[in-house]
């Protein structure tokens, strides 16, 4: 599914602001489709509240909106101009709804879609007024159930009203709801570019870049005998200079050929991470006729794996990074875009040079921004704590990784996919589960290696034989051992060694970490103070260089980046606390030396150089 951009072929327009909001009874979820609610302005029903797009609802309002379970519906009024009756078509789309979305225009059910953070869209043409006001309905529904994706549960248990609806779930992050991400109202002509399917390739030597496209089409003109549409390529720089262009004669594919190339490379791996080049692809009719027109970034890289190394343009990666969720304080896990430019800064200032999308797909313009800066990005669907495997559940978590990788596919950061995280992988039917997961996903990919975050012992793991690349994660000295610095290190070596032994594959620890209460000083490192945080990192970057040696260890990453909120529990204190940054992303005190360690890695693997800052003068005794 494309990004809604324009173009002089295309309009976009926005309807993020201020809507209309209505929470539905708890005990009464469907109440509001069985009397129409979308049948006329919501306040008509029910009185409103006002309530911003994109945004989580839950940490908005001052009552208990936060804890709210069921259905919630949000409503405005927008204009379409008339200029857009004339020959073209009008498409809806949504960047996110969690969790499950029912959409009205004017009244008509237009779209329902199930599963957050990923885009759906739908053509809204034939049901808008135009050159007048219409109206957009919403109904929202974050239930989770043991056939949704991610899981949970919904009891009813007694309280002191009589019953209430409470709902649980075993992953460690507040189950935000609403409208995350943008609406857009686009238009596009009646025959237009559907899809676009990017891959690269580079010659051996990295000097010749090749870009293979291949577009589908939608609309009656590619259904007319005597019409044969084609696609005109066009590949500028970053300066704007076109530097290779290509006919597809009745083919809607081909290939162009940059000579010389600048490839796309990782942040800090090269002095021009990052490199980007914006693809033009024009339909054309038979008659030469321009029909439609879209641009996008795209970045020239190769990807190769094998059971040692993972390798980026022929050179091995070693990545250093970050578990990280989209969450913040008031918005929850709305899009803010002066949040994820802080992020990108503040990943730049530590050194990182990748993340993983943990637990689920983040937003499409963090993606465009990974890209641009060069941060490699390991893309995970929502599946997590993966248990009670059913077919139904198959079909969702198949599912889940379809909608991504067709959002997904042509982002040059994207260099894994990672089809879980902490899938209760020791029971026998995740053998069978996980390996139709991975061969669906390769089916749809086979340019990316395929990972997923493990937890069980190794010795009890049933996926990983399924998987490209182990990654691992693991709380010594905070879940086993808690507070014992001294048990740290050589466990984290034992346990890397046995699964790249028990699977012959590269192996990454994806988690590992300790909360932190911001400003709790404890000389011995103490639990939850800094120094300890500080202390446990250290641990593991002993194992890590230890297990570098050995050749297949390829990557490590904190958890988490900042800090953020999770259901209540009496082992969270304001929610998770294990950030390097704090939820207002500001550093810990071990946020300093893990940028001197992603920076030393830095400079020993990939040759970059320092900043000025990295070290502060202390005396010129010591250097
Ligand atoms: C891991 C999970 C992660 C949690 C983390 C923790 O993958 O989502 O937040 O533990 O407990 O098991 O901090």
């Amino acid at each position: 599914m494309l990004y809604p951009r324009e173009s002089e072929t295309r309009e976009v327009r926005s309807l993020d602001g201020i809507w209309n909001f209505v929470r539905s009874d708890q005990a009464n979820p469907t109440q509001g489709v069985r009397d129409e609610w979308y049948a006329k302005e919501l306040s008509k029903s029910r009185p409103t509240i006002p309530m911003p797009v994109p945004a989580s609802y839950n940490d908005i309002t001052t009552d208990n909106l936060r804890d709210h379970v069921g259905t919630v519906w949000y409503d405005r009024k927008f204009f379409v101009p008339r200029s857009w009756a004339k020959d073209q078509r009008i498409w809806l789309r949504f960047g996110s709804v969690h969790y499950e979305a029912y959409v009205w225009i004017n009244g008509q059910k237009v779209v329902k879609h199930e599963m957050g953070h990923l885009p759906f869209e739908a053509e809204v043409t034939d049901l808008l007024n135009y050159g007048a006001e219409n109206r957009i309905t919403v109904m929202c529904d974050n239930a989770l159930i043991q056939t949704t994706v991610p899981q949970g549960r919904i009891t009813e248990v007694p309280n002191d009203g009589g019953m209430t609806i409470v709902q649980s779930y075993t992953f460690d992050f507040f189950n935000y709801a609403g409208i995350h991400r943008s609406v857009h109202l686009y238009t596009t002509p009646r025959t237009f570019i559907e899809e676009v399917e990017v891959t690269t390739n580079l010659s051996k030597d990295a000097t010749v870049g090749e870009v293979f496209y291949s577009v589908s089409v939608n609309g009656s003109a590619a259904n007319e005998a005597d019409n044969v549409l084609h696609v005109q390529a066009n590949l500028y720089d970053k300066e704007g200079k076109l530097v290779a262009n290509a006919t597809s004669d009745g083919k809607l594919g081909g290939k162009l050929q940059v000579n010389p190339v600048k490839p796309w490379w990782p942040y800090l791996m090269h002095p021009e991470p990052g490199y980007l080049y914006q693809l033009e692809i024009k339909l054309l009719a038979t008659n030469d006729e321009l029909l439609d027109v879209y641009r996008l970034k795209v970045g020239i890289r190769t990807l190769s794996w094998n059971s040692q190394q993972f390798l980026i343009n022929g050179k091995p990666v070693y990545f250093r990074g970050f578990g990280r969720h989209e969450d913040a304080d008031i918005r929850g896990k709305g899009l803010d875009n002066a949040l994820m430019v802080r992020d990108f800064n503040l990943l730049k200032w530590i050194g990182a040079n990748a993340y993983r999308t943990s637990h689920y797909p983040y937003s499409e313009e963090s993606m465009q921004f990974a890209d641009e800066h060069g941060i490699m990005i390991i893309d995970e669907c929502p599946s997590v704590d993966t248990e009670n495997y059913s077919q139904e559940l198959l079909g969702k978590h198949k599912s889940s990784l379809e909608q991504l990788i067709h959002r997904d596919r042509n982002h040059p950061s994207v260099v894994m996919w990672s089809i879980a995280n902490e899938p209760r992988t020791a029971s026998v039917s995740a053998d069978s589960y996980f390996e139709l997961v991975a061969n669906f996903t390769r089916s749809l990919d086979k340019t990316r290696p395929i990972t997923a975050a493990i937890a069980v012992p190794n010795t009890q793991d049933k996926a990983g034989r399924s998987l490209d690349i182990i990654s691992f994660n693991r709380y010594n000295a905070w879940y086993s051992n808690a507070g014992r610095l001294d048990m740290v290190t050589q466990n984290v070596i034992d346990e890397a060694i046995a699964w790249n032994k028990r699977y012959n594959k590269p192996i990454i620890m994806s988690e590992y970490g300790a909360d932190t209460l911001e400003g709790l000083h404890m000389q011995p490192a103490y639990v939850w103070s800094e120094e300890f945080q500080t202390e446990v990192f250290s641990r593991h970057f002993k194992a890590f260089d230890e297990l570098r040696k050995k050749g297949w260890f390829i990557g490590e990453f904190v958890w988490n980046f900042a800090d953020f909120k999770t259901a209540q529990t009496y082992t969270r204190v304001g929610g998770n606390k294990k950030g390097v940054f704090t939820r207002a992303r500001q550093p810990k005190a071990a946020a300093h030396l893990l940028r001197k360690r992603y920076f030393a890695l830095g400079r020993d693997l990939d040759q970059c150089s320092f900043p000025d800052d990295l070290f502060t003068y202390i005396a010129d005794l010591i250097s």
